[in-house]
């Protein structure tokens, strides 16, 4: 990035770096936000009344060289940019799960309504040689909206779900002025090559556009640089994380509570994307096809309580709950639970802990952008005796990371191979897919995803080039 050039960074919720415990993404961009002092824009997770000025709704304060910018919303703006829009049409339709998608009118109105909220209350706060970097799908309008105020610093735009192909994409209503909108960036990050060739073919198929040189696309009068960046964690910081006194406290109790069993385990967000009633039916195939495993095998579930307003997360609780149950009871014996299910958030300091005390972790999700849980297993397992991975070949991660064990969740008894596979494969096997993952891992942790990104946003940054491209 330009030695001047201050980073602004703006996400529907924003991270404290003074916060260590924040997490691999929050930690990255504030390193970002550090290094040439900058801005970190968003909501700020509290409600006002319709009748609360704008200026009133902004709060602004120092974290070190780091400015954060708080913004309230309204109730009305709340339910319907948030758990409207952006959790109950995008979140399922990018998904690809056009069946859970709410498209209501008043959802649409409010998105846009907040998108125009947020740039009208970060306008006044840029200089003009701001980098502006804008995350997810909450926020897609965001660029226009600042276009519309005048704002002619570079934006970049990441993508942290995935862009499924045109017929969904077509289904989303107004989808035509909702991935135009991506053209206001200067550049569009995605996170696999997937992805990338869904916004082609929308973009050349769908809407009668061109493509450039240098991954360059014009649509319109505009061009935007649309690229793949997949994102990584900080592999040193959570490999640290694993030698504190509460990560190895954690493994040893639970080393000790299961001696005499194998554990496989899923961390999740309890949410319809992540495929877990799939994968504890492949749990229960394995049980039922395998009786070798009946009072060994022991899947730990964790899955943290996330938006519970919408109905779609309620009746996936419901069903995890049966599922569990029915396990339990069909399988399980006085000494013996095959599932350990729990609802809740599992706090990030132990996470190393329950990680390496698994021999298998399960992370089948039906659709996901990356999924960081699939690299923080791999990173802190004993090298000398690695745990294994089995993953969807549905999650981003697996474009990188073909040396785990690879998995449709959809094909049940497939699954359930897998993880007899997992169970049983010897230790020059598993030291060898380990290596190679670990590889991987390092080469595209989360330091390069930020550098590659922001690079790629400055080299871009040629205003002649933009006024000169075809209509
Ligand atoms: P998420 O859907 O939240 O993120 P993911 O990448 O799997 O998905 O997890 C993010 C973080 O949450 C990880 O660091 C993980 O440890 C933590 N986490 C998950 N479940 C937890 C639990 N039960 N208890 C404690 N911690 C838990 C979105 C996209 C992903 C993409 C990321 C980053 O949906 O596809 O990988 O953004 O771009």
């Amino acid at each position: 990035m330009s030695a001047q050039g201050r980073l602004v960074v703006v996400s529907n919720r924003i991270g404290d770096p003074r916060k260590a415990a924040a997490g691999g993404l929050a930690v990255a961009l504030s390193d970002a936000l550090t290094a040439n002092g900058g801005l970190w824009f968003g909501f700020s997770g509290n409600t006002v009344d319709t009748s609360v000025r704008d200026e009133d709704r902004l709060h602004l304060q120092s974290a070190g060289s780091v400015q954060l910018a708080t913004l309230d919303l309204s109730r009305e703006d709340v339910d319907t940019y948030y758990f409207g829009f952006s959790n109950q049409a995008l979140w399922p339709a990018f998904h690809y799960r056009l069946d859970l998608a709410d498209f209501s009118r008043g959802f649409i109105e409010g998105y846009w309504r907040v998108n125009r909220l947020f740039a009208r209350t970060l306008a006044p706060l840029l200089r003009a040689d701001d980098v502006i970097w804008v995350h997810d799908y909450h926020l897609i309008p965001l660029a226009s909206e600042l276009r519309a105020l005048g704002c002619t610093q570079r934006i970049g735009f990441f993508l942290h779900i995935p862009l499924p192909p045109p017929p969904i994409l077509v289904a989303i209503p107004s989808h035509d002025v909702l991935m135009r909108a991506l053209f206001d960036y200067d550049l569009v990050g995605l996170q696999t090559r997937t992805d990338q060739l869904h916004f082609e073919r929308y973009v050349l198929d769908e809407a009668g556009g061109e493509r450039l040189e240098g991954q360059r696309y014009a649509l319109g009068g505009r061009s935007v640089c649309a690229r793949t960046f997949p994102i990584g964690i900080d592999v040193d910081e959570f490999q640290r994380l694993a030698q504190t006194r509460e990560a190895l406290k954690t493994l040893a109790e639970l080393r000790q509570q299961y001696a005499t069993r194998r554990l496989l385990v899923g961390i999740d967000r309890l949410d319809y994307s992540k495929g877990l009633p799939q994968r504890m039916r492949a749990f229960r195939e394995l049980l039922a096809t395998h009786p070798e495993y009946r009072k060994s095998a022991t899947l730990i579930q964790i899955a943290a309580p996330s938006r519970e307003t919408v109905h779609a997360y309620e009746d996936i609780r419901r069903e995890l709950e049966a599922l569990s149950g029915e396990i339990n009871g069909n399988f399980g014996d006085t000494g013996w639970m095959p599932v350990r299910y729990l609802h809740r958030t599992w706090a990030r300091r132990k996470l190393p802990g329950l990680y390496r005390s698994a021999c298998v972790a399960l992370v089948t999700p039906l659709r996901d952008g990356m999924n960081l849980v699939a690299k923080e297993y791999v990173v802190v397992q004993d090298a000398q005796d690695p745990g294994v991975l089995v993953l969807s070949r549905f999650a981003g991660a697996a474009e990188s990371m073909p040396e785990a064990l690879l998995v449709n969740p959809y094909d049940i008894p497939a699954t359930a191979q897998a993880l007899r596979r997992a169970l049983s494969m010897s230790l020059a096997e598993r030291r060898e897919r380990h290596a190679a993952l670990m590889t991987s891992i390092r080469r595209d942790d989360v330091h390069a995803w930020r550098r590659d990104f922001l690079r790629a946003l400055t080299d871009l940054w040629q205003p002649d080039l933009l006024q000169a491209m075809p209509a």
